[in-house]
């Protein structure tokens, strides 16, 4: 099987969960077409069955907005024709599956091409719903052979937002390995923690919707009785606040600002606990990563965490900006070294059990199926 994928090639779930499922269909055995206007950040290694086609677009005085959606789709049509692609692959939907709505339509005479739509996240929820995009975000979810939604909460937004005429299927995100426990890097742990101190980690692109802030609040509620440091990974809109925030606290010592970092699993074998206390996260990828490097997950109960994070299992959760409960599970773990080891290896079972790839890529591969077999 011949397959596309297109999907944002930049720091963020959507991308990531497109780029893992392609190099797994690779590994395979699948032919794989990633098409994108940059090589999608964990896109890292050579395989004989990937395949990467730049999307370019041209620069054009009268366009005050470079036309992205039209190239793509112009992109996807003659891949689609000239490497005979089976199935176009779309994550994240907004431009891209309208972009393979185009393509399919522009060479229906010459060549079939089935299109699948995952939705991830903000392309319904916040992009897709606003009056803008609604309509045609409707249009393209419908025109689609089948989507898929990376959680029941997500599948249930689509649903009540778009009241869209398709089926859509819920196919969780997935961990693409297992990292050995013991591969700690003890060096670099010492020197964020020099006297032992716990140490949260949260990774995000620090846009609004991750409340980056809310990290550092509940590191300050917990030094208030307990050392402790704060490793913040990644970049993005909220990062000087952030920073600006850290200095007005006095925590520059004990906040830590990593940036864009390629190796997370190595990064989270450093942390102690992981704090993901977003106001919105259909799925929450990040902290399914960090419940497999055994780091007990405290997250909000918003969208679909409920669904990843299992209280008692993998770590607890709490409503939407309380500080005083997220800071207390903290030092509750702190405290009691012996729960949070519990935590930690009931975190790692419950990812591994439940969202190891060998559990979901079939999911992906059996939908495939159905469809060009319709
Ligand atoms: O919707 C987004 O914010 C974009 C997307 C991304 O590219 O970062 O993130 C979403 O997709 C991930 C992978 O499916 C999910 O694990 C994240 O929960 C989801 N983010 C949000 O819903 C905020």
């Amino acid at each position: 099987m011949k397959i596309g994928i297109s999907c944002y090639p930049t720091y963020g779930g959507s991308g990531v969960v497109a780029t893992e499922l392609g190099k797994n269909l690779a590994m395979r055995g699948y032919e794989v077409h990633f098409i994108s206007y940059a090589l999608p950040y964990r896109l890292n290694e050579v395989h004989e069955n990937i395949f990467f086609h730049e999307v370019k677009v041209p620069q054009y005085p009268l366009f005050e907005y470079p036309p992205y959606a039209l190239a793509l789709a112009t992109k996807m049509a003659d891949i689609a024709l000239y490497e005979k692609l089976d199935l176009i692959h779309v994550h994240y939907a907004i431009p891209h599956a309208l972009s393979a709505n185009i393509a399919r339509d522009m060479i229906k005479d010459s060549h079939p091409l089935k299109i699948i739509t995952t939705l991830h996240g903000t392309d319904i929820t916040l992009v897709g719903a606003d009056p803008s995009f609604m309509r045609i975000t409707r249009h393209s979810i419908e025109q689609s052979d089948a989507v898929t939604a990376v959680s029941q909460y997500l599948k249930n937004e689509t649903i009540k937002t778009f009241q869209p005429r398709i089926d859509i299927e819920v196919i969780y995100n997935f961990i693409k390995e297992i990292p050995p426990l013991h591969n700690v890097c003890s060096a670099l742990k010492h020197k964020f923690a020099p006297g032992g101190e716990p140490v949260l980690i949260h990774l995000s692109n620090f846009r609004p919707v991750k409340r980056v802030l809310d990290t550092i609040y509940i590191a300050q509620a917990v030094r208030r009785e307990r050392p402790v440091r704060l490793v913040l990974i990644g970049d993005g809109p909220d990062r000087p606040i952030a920073e600006q925030k850290v200095r007005e606290l006095g925590m520059e010592k004990e906040v830590i600002f990593l940036g864009k970092q390629e190796d997370i699993y190595s990064l989270l074998t450093i942390g102690d606990i992981f704090l993901m206390p977003s106001q919105s996260e259909s799925f929450g990828l990040a902290a399914l990563e960090a419940m497999c490097c055994g780091l007990p997950c405290i997250t909000s109960d918003a969208g679909g965490l409920p669904e990843l994070n299992q209280e008692g299992v993998s770590g607890y959760l709490a409503p939407v900006g309380d500080i005083p409960k997220m800071a207390g599970y903290v030092l509750q773990m702190i405290n009691n070294p012996g729960l949070r080891k519990k935590l930690s290896q009931s975190a790692r079972e419950h990812a591994i059990t439940h969202f190891h790839s060998d559990k979901i890529i079939p999911q992906y591969i059996n939908l495939y199926n159905r469809v060009l077999a319709r």
